[in-house]
């Protein structure tokens, strides 16, 4: 590095742990990372960190973390050089596609691919590179309902509205806890501390949740509904809306509909009424609410995870979006609102008002006929692709930061499946649950390695703000970079052999995405000659990721389009601009946001109206009190399954319990000391009781990502502090049909007492 390596710098990084993006400020002493705060200059977070934040130093100097590839020589994982890694991925992926063809490959992408520039403008190199439709991803546990009701409203699955937190006066927050989570699906560093403003200028928040969650404490009413029913609460919420009259419409909002009669039809049988046992909320609540949102000088209703991964997650998803617009809040100041991405997102491209619009169901998998969403198939089909003979059988996995056999449901199948297979690739950069299984481990490097960019998770920011980082530390020599890696891997399934060089690979990615823009009347630079773009993209000497997020930025909406908008954005400026550049609040952006075939809003998606039939099924089901339901919850000191090595986080009280209420206890004679069994169809574990007011009773709560308790692994201080996994609770048959998200939430369980401690 330059000589400054030698003294004391503070270096500035936007933490890539979650999606708030909150600024860092590192310190750096002869190239060792000594100390990391909050950056106080940072345009977005100003300050703002959680607890996770300054761990990525022990990230990096985790004794743990992978530094070489691992190759599993009869049945234990040894360091190997590249060079062999390659060798033995080359004769392994060419040996399945030889004898099986393309479409036997499977992959899996994870979570932390959408905090990571490499992935996000990698992944889908690969996945063209391997020419398999058998994809899979962490985003069908988690946020694709609403990614797939966005698509069919808005006509892009980017066009996901965000709560305006900033500015608005009342906020109905249902199945989320940014307490925690620090907010998903909505960037908003220092997410409380928003919240808190909002309630100081008189603002009102409630919080829809089973539990009494950390943000359901702090709001000023707490609802505490039956778990999976959040979508019958909302259609009886619009439904009371629709009933008073629609007046709040006015001319802004009511052009720009589709389908505004048939939505309020199809809503009439869900009063508050019929669906008050099903929820476990009264009419007048039901009522009351709705008003509120519909009075207020401005409001916002905001679904995540517990909206999302539910049987009815993209209906509910729909249905909050419904909501917004029956009070005339949608692309509204203080309402749900659409960022405008600094580096262009879904849409921002093409021409603006009108699209193709999208469809889910291109294709269907091949044993159960899930319909395709988003390119992709439900994870919960992972294992019975893997399992069912016949053409189209996965033989082969490529995983990319993900850790699925943690993270999605029936993990006990999925593991067993995975012992099948014929051969496997882990990106990652620890050897855990689901990397055991791979032949070959390809280690990216740390996070304070890598140039970084939000690329993902600014489409869904509550400000527009773009914000770059440069690595904080080097590579070391011979390191590669994970692009070079995803690169590389493109190389050899695509039969280029392992000596082609990474560039070449980008090269041609950053040629097509030139190509594409120079194609599209609407971008800012339609009709520029392909060459001369590529050169001076190529001038500052950058490759990879950098060089095409330089693209993207100068060809988005803030972009200087090659010289065609002066003072325009360049990746050159943001890196003058270390705290980032804001681009101010959120405007609003209809009708031009819409890609749909109509340029119009589909109020009323044939399939989700059709799915409403199905959804009004659920209120003849009586409500059985004496069922327990299963729902996860979040731990602001965790990270999904991956963070759990980092002593400092991990150390204290032991937050793997299953909490429940006190009325439950005493029926199952169940006390604070005991540890129980809790069975559902597909498995059985042993977990501590937690027994807590802060539950509804009839709901049990265990967090997701524990239970690293599996042989192979090496992760010894989470190995120390196992947990027990709940996915081994949670059902690969019960999901949501339209996006085949996992229903992870609501799930039946027994829980039986056995022992005292
Ligand atoms: N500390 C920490 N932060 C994280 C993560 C992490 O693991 N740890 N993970 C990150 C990721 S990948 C994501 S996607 C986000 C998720 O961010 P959030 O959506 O905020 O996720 P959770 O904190 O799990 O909050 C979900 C809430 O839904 C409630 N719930 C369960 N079932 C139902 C239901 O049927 N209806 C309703 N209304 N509520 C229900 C749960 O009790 C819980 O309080 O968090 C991100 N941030
Ligand atoms: N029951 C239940 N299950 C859930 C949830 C729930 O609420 N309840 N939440 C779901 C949600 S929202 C999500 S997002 C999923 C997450 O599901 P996954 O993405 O499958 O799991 P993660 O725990 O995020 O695992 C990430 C993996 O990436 C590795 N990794 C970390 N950083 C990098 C990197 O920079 N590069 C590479 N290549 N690898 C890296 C880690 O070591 C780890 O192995 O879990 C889901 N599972
Ligand atoms: S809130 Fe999220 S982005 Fe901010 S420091 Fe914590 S983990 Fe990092
Ligand atoms: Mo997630």
């Amino acid at each position: 590095m330059n000589s400054a390596s030698n003294s004391e710098r503070v270096a500035f990084r936007t933490c890539p742990l979650c999606e708030a993006g909150c600024g860092l400020a590192i310190t750096v002493k002869n190239n060792e990372v000594t100390h990391i705060r909050g950056d106080m200059q940072d345009v977005f977070s100003k300050g703002f960190i959680c607890p996770k934040g300054s761990t990525l130093k022990q990230l990096h100097y985790d004794a743990d973390r992978l530094l070489t590839p691992l190759i599993k020589r009869n049945g234990v994982h040894v360091p190997a050089t590249w060079q062999e890694a390659w060798q033995v991925i080359e004769t392994g992926l060419s040996g399945v596609i030889n004898k099986h063809g393309r479409e036997s490959i499977g992959t899996y992408l994870g979570n932390p691919g959408a905090h990571n520039l490499s992935s996000m403008t990698f992944n889908r190199v690969l996945l063209q590179a391997i020419g398999s439709r058998q994809r899979f991803s962490a985003s069908t546990v988690d946020q694709i309902p609403k990614q797939v009701s966005s698509g069919m409203m808005f006509g892009s699955v980017s066009s996901v509205p965000v709560p305006d937190l900033d500015r608005t006066q009342y906020l109905l927050m249902l199945g989320a806890n940014p307490y925690e989570s620090n907010g998903s699906l909505c960037t908003a560093p220092d997410f409380p501390g928003r919240l808190e403003a909002m309630q100081a200028r008189g603002g009102k928040l409630v919080v829809v949740d089973p539990r009494k969650s950390r943000t359901a404490e702090q709001a000023d009413e707490w609802l505490a509904i039956r778990p999976g029913t959040d979508a019958l609460l909302l259609a009886a919420i619009a439904n009371t809306l629709a009933s008073d009259g629609l007046n709040v419409l006015e001319q802004r909002l009511h052009n720009y509909l589709n389908g505004l009669a048939e939505v309020v039809a199809a809503l009439a049988p869900f009063t508050p009424e019929a669906v008050a046992a099903s929820t476990g909320i009264d009419a007048a609540t039901i009522r009351r609410i709705a008003r509120e949102l519909r009075d207020a000088s401005s409001s916002a209703v905001y679904g995540r995870i517990g909206t999302c991964t539910t049987a009815f997650g993209t209906t509910a998803s729909w249905l909050v979006d419904v909501v917004n617009i029956f009070t005339g809040n949608l692309d509204r100041v203080g309402g749900a609102m659409f960022s405008l991405p600094v580096a262009g997102s879904g849409n921002t491209h093409s021409a603006p008002g009108r699209g193709k619009g999208f469809r889910i169901g291109r294709g269907h998998s091949r044993v159960s006929k899930h319909p395709e969403a988003l390119g992709e198939y439900p994870a919960a089909a992972m294992a019975e692709e893997i399992e069912t003979p016949g053409d189209g059988q996965i033989r082969a996995m490529v995983v990319v930061g993900g850790n699925p056999i943690l993270s999605t449901p029936n993990s006990q199948r999925l593991a067993k499946s995975f012992e099948q297979l014929d051969f496997m690739v882990s990106v990652d950069i620890y050897l855990n649950e689901t990397s055991r299984f791979a032949d070959v481990v390809l280690p990216p490097p740390s996070q304070l390695q890598r140039s970084h960019y939000d690329l993902a998770l600014l489409t869904f920011a509550v400000r527009n703000v773009a914000n770059y980082s440069e690595p904080v530390l080097p590579l070391a020599p011979g390191q590669l970079d994970e692009w070079e890696i995803l690169a590389k891997l493109s190389a050899i399934v695509s039969g280029a052999g392992i000596e082609t060089d990474p560039s070449v690979i980008d090269d041609l990615a950053i040629s097509s995405l030139v190509q594409s823009a120079i194609k599209d009347s609407a971008s800012n630079v339609f009709g520029r000659d392909h060459q001369e773009l590529i050169a001076e993209l190529s001038l500052s000497g950058r490759r990879g990721p950098d060089r095409i997020l330089d693209f993207l930025l100068r060809t988005g909406p803030f972009g200087d389009g090659f010289g065609a908008v002066p003072n325009g954005v360049t990746l050159e400026k943001l890196i003058d601009s270390p705290h980032g550049i804001d681009f101010g609040a959120l405007e609003p952006r209809l009708p031009e946001v819409l890609r749909t075939p109509s340029g119009k809003i589909e109020i009323a998606p044939p399939q989700l109206i059709a799915d409403l039939a199905r959804l009004l099924l659920t209120l003849k089901n009586k409500v059985d009190e004496s069922q327990l339901t299963l729902v996860g919850r979040r731990h602001l000191r965790s990270n999904n399954s991956w963070m759990h090595n980092i002593e400092v986080l991990v150390k204290g009280k032991d937050r793997c319990t299953l909490q429940m209420h006190p009325d439950d206890a005493s029926r199952l004679g169940v006390d604070k000391d005991s540890k129980v069994l809790v069975t559902s169809r597909v498995g059985s574990l042993e977990a501590p009781v937690e027994i807590t007011e802060a539950i509804r009773s009839g709901v049990v709560s265990l967090p997701h990502g524990w239970g690293h308790t599996m042989e192979g692994t090496n992760t010894r201080v989470a190995t120390a502090r196992a947990g027990v996994n709940s996915n081994i609770l949670t059902d690969e048959k019960e999901i949501d049909p339209l996006s085949g998200n996992s229903v992870l939430n609501g799930i039946p369980v027994k829980v039986t007492r056995i022992s005292h401690n």
